[in-house]
């Protein structure tokens, strides 16, 4: 069974201490088995299982404890990285809602897809770059009482199967950043429409976005005119440090798989754990994954304590445990040998979905852009 010894870290409160167990109880009992061979009715299962039995409660029900996010994020991803994906894409894909809409938005949105009856999503990046957010084409130009939309969304988790869509597009109230503004979209809207399905090295739901003098009423703006680029990085600072629980999730599920291994297989006379070379993987990969934790829950738990940003923190947290993650799993993998690479086998397909982590939400590269910004600007201030 995994390492649970980090629930003792001060970062915890019983109720967190509480949650981990009954969660791992019910993935066990609700996730073995569920057939993932058409990834959209799989999400769909998922969402619908994690929504009737409370759990999307703590992604969509309005508030956050970032703490919970993560080791809900964390334990679904050791069983299931599918239904990791579900739980967060529910919570991305209302995240502004939640902490940016009116009370009239969040009682339309959040409720349903809290219950697990309807699927959220983020449209975010485009064609032409996700990194460079302030830098967007798809426009929004207000028309009578609405706003028409032109542009294309790539990239997009849960396209094609989502009911709404979180979009950022260029209001142009004024240049680069401060010209953005954020919609929610009904996906039925006239002049949205998807424009091709994107598979992927570990499947789920993914696709382009077309919007095609696309209307939609004032009231779906979130916030006001020109917040889109606040509202974007608002919401990134609150989940990015859940991808770094995700991929926690995923190490410490590679370290489980690894330790089965070293247990039982022989190779000249003596089981793999035996070999010292094998020791130094293991605790390079169990050192490395407390590293990652301590910076996932130190930001989970200073959001919770109502620091006003954490981007320093998140951005820390996500780099350091998706790359670390990823080693740990290359770890894995080299201990299971050929088994390690057969398709279908637990460690082969953590190998692939952890790739994506270090990618979306941010990648590596823009974590380093964020954290030195933020370092050399507390820098700056703290000078005499
Ligand atoms: N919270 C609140 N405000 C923030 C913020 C945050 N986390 N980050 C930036 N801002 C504010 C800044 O303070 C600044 O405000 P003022 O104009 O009032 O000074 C404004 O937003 C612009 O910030 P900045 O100048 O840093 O913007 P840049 O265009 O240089 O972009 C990066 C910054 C690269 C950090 C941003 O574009 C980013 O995070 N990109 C990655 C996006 C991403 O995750 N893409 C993946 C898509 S989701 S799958």
């Amino acid at each position: 069974m995994a390492d649970r010894s980090f629930l003792a870290w001060p970062f915890f409160e019983d109720r967190h201490r509480a949650l981990v167990p009954a969660l791992d109880a019910w993935a066990a009992r609700s996730l073995a088995g569920l057939p993932h061979d058409d990834v959209d009715a799989a999400c769909r299962a998922l969402v619908r299982r994690l929504g009737a039995d409370g759990w999307l409660q703590h992604a969509a029900g309005g508030r956050f404890d970032v703490r919970t996010l993560c080791l809900i994020r964390e334990t679904l991803a050791r069983h299931d990285g599918l239904a990791d994906f579900a739980f967060a894409m529910q919570g991305l894909g209302t995240g502004s809602i939640a902490l940016f809409g009116s009370d009239a938005q969040r009682a339309r949105y959040l409720p349903p897809v809290a219950r697990g009856e309807a699927i959220a999503a983020f449209a975010m990046s485009e064609p032409e770059g996700g990194s460079d957010v302030a830098a967007l084409r798809t426009t929004a130009r207000r028309d009578g009482d609405g706003y028409v939309l032109d542009g294309t969304k790539t990239w997009i988790s849960n396209g094609g199967i989502a009911d709404h869509y979180v979009v950022f597009a260029r209001t142009d109230d004024a240049p680069g950043a401060r010209g953005l503004s954020a919609f929610v979209v009904d996906a039925a809207s006239p002049g949205l429409s998807i424009a091709e399905r994107i598979p992927v090295i570990a499947p789920h739901p993914l696709a382009t976005l077309r919007f095609t003098r696309c209307t939609v009423p004032a009231s779906a703006l979130l916030g006001k005119q020109g917040d889109g680029f606040k509202i974007a990085m608002g919401t990134l600072d609150v989940f990015r440090a859940t991808v770094g629980a995700a991929a926690l999730g995923f190490a410490r599920r590679a370290l489980d798989e690894a330790l089965a291994r070293i247990h039982a297989r022989e190779a000249f006379g003596q089981k793999l754990k035996d070999f010292q070379l094998t020791q130094a993987k293991i605790a390079e990969m169990a050192t490395a994954i407390d590293a990652a934790a301590l910076l996932v829950y130190r930001a989970a738990w200073a959001k919770d304590s109502g620091a006003p940003r954490v981007t320093r923190e998140a951005s820390m947290a996500k780099m350091q445990a998706t790359e670390t993650a990823q080693q740990v799993i290359d770890h894995a993998v080299q201990l299971w040998g050929g088994m390690g690479v057969v398709a279908g086998n637990r460690v082969e397909a953590l190998y692939r979905e952890i790739r994506a982590l270090r990618i979306y939400e941010g990648t590596t590269e823009i974590q380093k852009l964020v954290i030195a910004a933020q370092v050399m600007q507390a820098w700056a201030e703290a000078k005499p």
